[in-house]
């Protein structure tokens, strides 16, 4: 293993660990009254190493990410390890002034792309962020290369109508630089969710026009395939039912033996590759989904080199790496205080040490904070822009009717700007929803001109036909 990698797996344990702890300290430590608190331990345990993938090994700074909205305590987590967020709002997380729950531009201080929460609306506001940058690079407006807008998506949030309707779009705009990477741990807050939805997500985005890229199988599982049995092993979790798999991986190593010894009742190689692995050693093989494998994700990340939209579908388990893993009710669950001592324990945290940066990993802190120092994403700092007001020389007047609908004053105001304030003019887009005629936004759309990547004919106008609307 290179020292980076174990960089990377050390950060990857602090991240899960400081993830449960501020979760754990916010509803049992800190004073709360009677309140809930509440929070997502195996939400955020679930995208842990999607995370890390990106953050630490795969972002440049011109990328914009939304964050699933339950993983947001990884995010902060990561966000402290880079020096962007303080230990008090930790503390204070699902507080007042604290780290919010789920990333918000506006409360939260630690450089949050999009705000999400409400489920499904991060997803599609990064097709929208990407037609926006292509918008801007159309004007020469981009300052430097454009970034990849990506959504970090719960499959439970693919739920979510809009998401289709931003697809939809994005085929007709010839979406580029989107990649929605969706953490298929199949559970949702209620329960496990349909069997099969992999292959229903894939028809639905390579009809968009999307690549699709499934990562299923970590290292580990992947070398086991190739011994004696490995194959039969592979069919077997290839055919297990979603909510046989999460039932199976919250009881652990002892109760995946006996159902698989019972499955290959017959099949000698299958069952000595099953013995050759102690208990420990089989709960690891067989949750060992590539979407808890960073290093695997990062490198199939790192190795797209077109901008084409891409969804992944990366296979996970709800509370990887925690005693809540796999329980289909483990949405809200929050280990019990006896739970987060042994993992504090298993970490090589000593009591006190909670909030440490670098406690419990045995890699020296200067060695630590090199890496950290170095890391792409956060080369150029904080990565948020100001526009600067555009100065309108000479007020402008709309000219409109004592008596008109909102539409008509809506209509005429926008005119006037096209008309009296052309270098603003140049600063709007409507988006209207096919409903720019009759909501009297003619004069200005053929004043403006409508944005397309590529020159589009006025075939009516080439045609002769008289039309209202250039
Ligand atoms: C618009 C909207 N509908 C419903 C909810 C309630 N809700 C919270 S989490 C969740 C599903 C979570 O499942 P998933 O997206 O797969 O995330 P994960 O399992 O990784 O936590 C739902 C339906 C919500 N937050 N927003």
């Amino acid at each position: 293993m290179t020292r980076k990698t174990e960089i990377r797996r050390a950060l990857e344990a602090k991240t899960l660990w400081l993830s449960s702890w501020m979760i754990h300290n916010a509803n049992n430590i800190r004073e709360k009254g009677r309140i809930k608190v509440g929070g997502h331990q195996a939400s955020s345990a679930s995208m842990n190493a999607i995370l890390n993938a990106l953050y630490f090994d795969v972002l440049r700074p011109e990328d914009r990410v939304a964050v699933k909205p339950h993983a947001s305590p990884v995010f902060h987590a990561i966000q402290y390890l880079l020096g962007n967020q303080s230990l008090q709002q930790l503390q204070d997380f699902r507080g007042f002034g604290g780290a919010q729950p789920y990333p918000s531009r506006t409360k939260d201080c630690d450089d949050v792309d999009f705000s999400t929460g409400s489920v499904g609306m991060g997803v599609a506001m990064t097709a929208f962020a990407s037609m926006t940058q292509d918008y801007l690079a159309g004007h020469g407006w981009l300052k430097g290369p454009k970034g990849r807008m990506i959504a970090l998506v719960g499959d439970a949030e693919l739920d979510e109508g809009n998401i289709y309707e931003a697809l939809l779009e994005g085929a007709k705009h010839d979406l580029r630089n989107c990649w929605w990477v969706i953490d298929y741990n199949r559970q949702s807050l209620d329960g496990v969710v349909t069997q099969g939805l992999n292959a229903r997500f894939r028809d639905i985005f390579v009809a968009c026009g999307w690549d699709v890229i499934e990562l299923k199988y970590g290292t580990l599982m992947q070398a086991a395939f190739k011994k004696p049995g490995g194959l039969q092993l592979r069919a077997w979790i290839d055919g297990c039912d979603n909510g046989l798999y999460s039932a199976l991986t919250f009881k652990g190593g002892a109760a995946w033996r006996a159902r698989l010894e019972a499955d290959f009742v017959g099949d000698n190689e299958a069952l000595a590759l099953v013995a050759d692995h102690d208990d420990i050693a089989l709960a690891q093989l067989m949750s060992n989904l590539a979407g808890h494998d960073a290093a695997l994700m990062a490198k199939t990340m790192n190795a797209i080199s077109h901008d084409r939209p891409v969804c992944f579908i990366c296979y996970t388990v709800k509370g990887h790496g925690l005693p809540l893993a796999g329980h289909k009710d483990n949405h809200a669950g929050i280990m019990t205080s006896s739970q987060i001592e042994s993992l504090r324990s298993d970490m090589g945290i000593s009591a006190g040490d909670e909030w440490e940066h670098f406690a419990g990993i045995n890699i020296p802190k200067s060695e630590m904070r090199d890496f950290l120092e170095s890391n792409q994403f956060n080369a150029r700092g904080y990565r948020r822009f100001t526009a600067p007001a555009i100065p309108i020389s000479e007020p402008f007047t709309p000219r409109i009717k004592s008596n008109a609908s909102t539409q008509e004053a809506f209509g005429q105001i926008l005119a006037a700007i096209a008309a009296d304030a052309p270098e603003l003019a140049e600063r709007i887009v409507t988006t209207s929803p096919d409903v720019s005629v009759s909501t009297n936004l003619g004069p200005w759309i053929n004043k403006t001109g409508l944005f397309a990547k590529t020159d589009q004919p006025d075939v009516f106008r080439d045609e002769a036909i008289p039309s209202t609307q250039k």
